[in-house]
């Protein structure tokens, strides 16, 4: 399984290491190949190299567009050196066998990331490397490509030991290594047309095309192996783009609880308010608006302390000096925010290892994209739920039409609930939650433990009446019967939002008119399994 080298093709934009490589082939006695650029930086270095025009006896043309495009080039790469016809057809056409393929694409990604103008990024879409590497890697029963300037040296190495041969093992892996640099290539390309010219729709590329940006220590338990991976061309504030200040590594269920805690803030314009969203497991224990980022903190924390010990705190806006004195006082795993000020860096920087993520902006909560999930032999794509509760109607169905404080919070706890995991209860009031029910299996369960969470927040402060009294209730889809509905109007709710839609809407309405409930309709639901 072992295959001699006699020949080498170098195409390479990033020319890092190229020289050295090069000269270190040729040092082996073999014949090097290469495009115009590729070329001249090897030939200014002293080596003799062939041009592939002389190969294909025709010139680059078209400002590059077509240089390797030829059955010069793929014939030498794709011939099967055992296959009788296909060496006949090498001789019949003159054509040289090409051993070593070695190429690094156009940089696109770069090109994009600098946010040139649209002719640049499409000038960067690399055809023929990728044309090139995939007939490699077909071949690799033949072939070895190298798409990673970090794996010069192995080849060196093995070059050495293996006196001028590659192993069949290395080529393969090499060929795997270079599908998974096409297949990212492309999925760039497609991220990136599909936010320049707004296709949306689930786009099988834009969800599975991410690169591996970080190995984990493990998953959601630690016998579970794990790793994070970023969907290239997709350039949106958040975690996966966010930097780190401080801390140990992001662990698997910090990253995902941080996002859905970025996720949740980014739902409050930081134009209009100051907001803190405080995230255990991946649902809200407190998420709260207010004057400051200090106030907010300290209405979200109130909501249930005791979840919020050990959780994830995404706010707003940049982190100021009071706000993080604040949250330092309890054990926090995370904080995530636009930008924080040197006095709040300088507070957190003496809590080593809580880690502290900058994501230079929000997430816009109105932008398409998808989320995956997997299944035993499959994979679920949706659009990610990119509705907000300012573009929903909002439908007053009873007699009593909310007041402008209640429908305030019916809007603020419908954000709120949008981020909760089915089935979602959420009491608020003032712009706090006061009560959060998340992930039962029954609708009346979750309205239970919401109310039970309200009645302890009252019990903390010493109030006599829950703090649902006078709150107001979001429901993340419609109340199937009455009893939902009349349970949170128990616990004192006196306003409800939810999307309505049930076979018993009109016995769900009489039942709000009777109690004196205010109820508004959305016609959107936001379930979050
Ligand atoms: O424009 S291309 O898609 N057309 C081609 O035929 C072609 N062949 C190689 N770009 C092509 N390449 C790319 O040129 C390689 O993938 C490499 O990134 C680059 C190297 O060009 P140079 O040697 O001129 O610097």
């Amino acid at each position: 399984d072992q295959a001699r080298v006699s020949r080498a093709l170098l195409s390479v934009s990033d020319k890092t290491g190229l020289v050295d490589f090069a000269r270190a082939l040729h040092g082996r006695g073999i014949a090097l190949v290469s495009t115009g650029g590729t070329h001249r930086t090897l030939t200014e270095a002293g080596l003799p190299v062939t041009e592939v025009s002389d190969l294909t006896g025709f010139p680059e043309m078209m400002d590059g567009r077509v240089k390797t495009l030829h059955p010069a080039v793929h014939g030498g790469l794709l011939a099967i050196r055992d296959n009788p016809e296909h060496q006949a057809a090498l001789a019949a056409h003159g054509i040289g066998a090409i051993d070593l393929l070695v190429v690094n694409l156009y940089p696109f990604e770069a090109t994009i990331a600098a946010d040139r103008p649209e002719e640049d990024c499409i000038e960067n879409i690399d055809i023929g490397g990728p044309a090139m590497i995939r007939a490699a890697a077909k071949n690799h029963a033949d072939v070895a490509v190298v798409t990673d300037v970090a794996d010069y040296a192995t080849i060196l190495d093995v070059l050495e030991s293996g006196n001028g041969m590659l192993g069949l093992d290395l080529r393969r892996r090499l060929a795997q290594k270079a599908y998974t640099r096409t297949a990212a290539y492309d999925a760039a390309i497609s991220n990136w047309m599909a936010a320049r010219f707004g296709v949306e729709g689930p786009q099988p590329y834009r969800a599975f095309g991410g690169s591996l940006a970080q190995g984990l220590r493990y998953g959601e338990n630690p016998h579970q192996s794990a790793a994070f991976y970023r969907t290239p061309g997709v350039p949106r504030a958040g975690v996966a783009t966010a930097r780190q200040l401080q801390g140990k590594e992001l662990s698997f269920n910090n990253f995902n609880d941080t996002d859905a805690a970025y996720e949740c803030v980014a739902e409050f314009d930081p134009a209009r308010t100051a907001a803190v969203a405080i995230i255990k497991h991946a649902n809200p224990c407190g998420v709260a608006e207010g004057a400051s980022l200090l106030v907010a903190y300290e209405r979200a924390l109130a909501c249930d302390p005791v979840s919020a010990f050990g959780g994830i705190v995404a706010l707003n806006r940049a982190l100021d000096g009071e706000a993080a004195r604040k949250i330092v006082e309890i054990f926090t795993e995370v904080i995530i925010a636009p930008d924080a000020t040197e006095e709040a860096i300088a507070i957190l920087a003496a809590k080593k290892n809580l880690r502290l993520l900058l994501a230079g902006g929000l997430p816009d909560p109105r932008a398409a994209g998808e989320t995956v999930r997997t299944l035993s032999g499959g994979l679920l794509v949706q659009g990610r739920d990119a509705v907000v509760v300012d573009d929903m109607p909002f439908q007053v169905v009873t007699k009593r039409a909310p007041t402008e404080a209640e429908a305030s919070d019916l809007r603020f706890a419908y954000r709120v609930a949008k981020h909760v995991k089915s089935n979602a209860i959420v009491y608020a009031r003032g712009g706090a939650t006061v009560g959060v029910g998340a992930g039962q299996m029954s609708r009346v369960d979750s309205s239970r433990i919401a109310a039970w969470k309200a009645r302890e927040g009252a019990d903390r402060l010493g109030l006599a009446d829950s703090l649902a009294k006078g709150a107001v209730v979001a429901s993340d889809a419609f109340f199937p019967f009455a009893d939902g509905l009349l349970a949170a109007a128990e616990a004192g709710a006196t306003a409800v939002i939810q999307p309505g839609g049930s076979m018993r809407d009109s016995d769900v309405i009489a039942a709000a008119d009777e109690a004196g409930l205010a109820m508004v309709f959305t016609g959107h639901r936001h379930f979050r399994h």
